[in-house]
């Protein structure tokens, strides 16, 4: 999967997730690829990446990336925790000091299968909270 998208300083984000879907609980191989507004490959920068959900709060998740060689392309994995719409938040700190962020959205799937082991994995959490706090 292909996603693109730009900064408002132009830079260009392409983020590939190199599997058919970004399946829930399964780490997903991504690289991200950078150009500046003339089309030349954005080489050195500092990627921070946070990967979080709009609906509700979710726990820290900040895969590391790192750049590939001195090719404006970065590479990193993630790992979506729970089905439904994440936000993929990219922050570069160029040589220059200059910073820019895009945030890209991806659906995170969650298998039939998947689904209720993760469901039964949740009411199982609840019902020891539930015993905890009595
Ligand atoms: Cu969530």
């Amino acid at each position: 999967m292909r996603y693109q998208e730009t900064s408002e300083a132009g830079i260009s984000y392409e983020l590939i997730i190199e599997s058919e879907t970004a399946a829930v609980m399964k780490p997903l191989p991504v690289k991200i690829n950078i150009l500046r507004p003339d089309g030349t490959p954005a080489t050195g920068a500092k990627i921070d990446c946070s990967l979080t959900m709009p609906a509700m709060a979710m726990p820290t998740n900040k895969p590391p990336i790192k750049e590939i060689g001195k090719t404006g392309q970065y590479k990193g994995i993630f790992l979506l925790t729970m089905g439904g719409l994440w936000n993929v938040e990219l922050t570069s700190t160029f040589l220059s000091g200059e910073q820019n962020t895009v945030v890209i959205p991806i659906a995170g799937v969650v298998s039939d299968e998947e689904e209720d082991s993760v469901d039964t994995k949740l009411e199982n959490l609840f019902h020891e909270e539930k015993d905890t706090k009595k």
